[in-house]
């Protein structure tokens, strides 16, 4: 059977993914043989090449098999259902693997070693699923860093050697996700003067993990050019992030704009930080603040297909 994707530089060699799952070449073939575990693609020289979603189902399949189940069934499992079996028992380890990894993130950074830094961010990417890699990896790492830099422990070109590699992984998996996407579009951007674009990056990634199509417009964009763009596209929601607080006084009067800009059917959802320090009542109608990650994850779940 051949897979039906193309090969993409971005993908992982079955010696990599031994790696990033702890499953040997040998058991790797055995799976795929005798049970289809995953179809993976090859290469112009015909060696096996991995997506990432292939390399987080194998991790799965690993972990429930090492808690007794047995692979020719988990092999019948969609993705839904092992993510389910994996949830029955918390996996602890799963928080200390991510804590490792930044550390040694960190670690690598302090001693200027970027390639390492990368290694580390690409096994993370390829290990954990996209809400834990976010919530319990990039995003400590990233507010991590950022206190370095403010206390001098970590100079300008540290901080800005780990933002680059974070920002242009995340958007390596945002493209690849991006080319199967079949779900409605969801338009990603910040209103003016909004810097901070990790968060609103992080999430258009795991809408398109799910499916949907990110236009990832990025920071700092007036509410009639994001309207405007979102018809264009016809896209289903809009997702904005809000960081700083010190913004929020205009906010309000921002969201009113575009929400009036924009049918009803298309949804204006909000997160980040200074959501929280947002009053109920500046929030127009239409307009819906998300607690977090999971919370996105829920409502597009939530969402007729
Ligand atoms: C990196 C950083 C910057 C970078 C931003 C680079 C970039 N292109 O994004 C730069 C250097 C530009 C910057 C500038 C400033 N920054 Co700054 N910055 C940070 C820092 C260190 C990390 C932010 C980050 O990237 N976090 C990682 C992301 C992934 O986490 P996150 O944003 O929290 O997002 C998560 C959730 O909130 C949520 N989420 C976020 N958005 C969305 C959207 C949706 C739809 C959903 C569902 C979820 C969601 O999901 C994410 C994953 O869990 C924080 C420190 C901190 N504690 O956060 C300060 C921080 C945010 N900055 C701060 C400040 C004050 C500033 C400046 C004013 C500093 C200055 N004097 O110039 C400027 C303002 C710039 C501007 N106009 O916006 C303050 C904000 C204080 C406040 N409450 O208002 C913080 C908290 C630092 C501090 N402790 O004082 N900053």
């Amino acid at each position: 059977m051949t897979a039906s994707w193309a090969y993409d530089p971005a993908m992982y060699s079955i010696k990599a993914v031994a790696q990033a799952t702890g499953l040997t070449v040998e058991t790797l073939r055995a799976w795929e043989r005798r049970y289809g575990v995953v179809v993976p693609g090859r290469d112009s020289t015909g060696r096996r090449v991995y997506r990432p979603e292939d390399v987080l189902r194998l991790r799965r399949l690993r972990e429930a098999t090492e808690r007794g189940h047995p692979i020719g069934r988990l092999a019948t499992l969609n993705e839904d259902g092992l993510a389910d079996l994996l949830s029955e028992a918390p996996d602890r380890s799963s928080q200390a693997a991510s804590n490792a990894f930044v550390e040694r993130i960190l670690e690598s950074a302090q001693r200027f070693r970027s390639a390492d830094c990368e290694q580390a961010i690409t096994l993370a990417i390829a290990m954990l699923p996209p809400r834990s890699l976010v919530e319990e990896v990039l995003q400590p790492l990233l507010r991590e860093v950022g206190e370095r830099w403010h206390r001098g422990e970590f100079s300008i070109a540290q901080e800005r050697m780990i933002s680059s590699l974070v920002r242009r992984h995340v958007g390596l998996m945002l493209d690849s996700f991006d080319r199967n996407a079949r779900l409605p579009p969801i338009v990603f951007a910040t209103l003016p003067g909004e810097r901070h674009e990790f968060g609103l990056l992080m999430s258009a990634m795991m809408c398109a993990s799910r499916g949907h199509k990110a236009h990832y417009l990025g920071a700092d964009l007036p509410p009639d050019e994001i309207a405007r763009y979102a018809l264009e596209v016809q896209a289903a929601i809009v997702a904005l992030s809000l960081v700083l607080q010190e913004g929020l006084v205009d906010v309000p009067d921002q969201l009113r704009t575009l929400r009036s800009a924009l049918p009803e059917e298309i949804g204006v959802w909000l997160g980040g930080e200074a959501c929280r320090a947002l009053p109920k009542d500046a929030i127009p109608d239409g307009c819906i603040v998300l607690k977090d990650c999971l919370e996105l994850e829920q409502r597009l779940e939530m969402r007729p297909a």
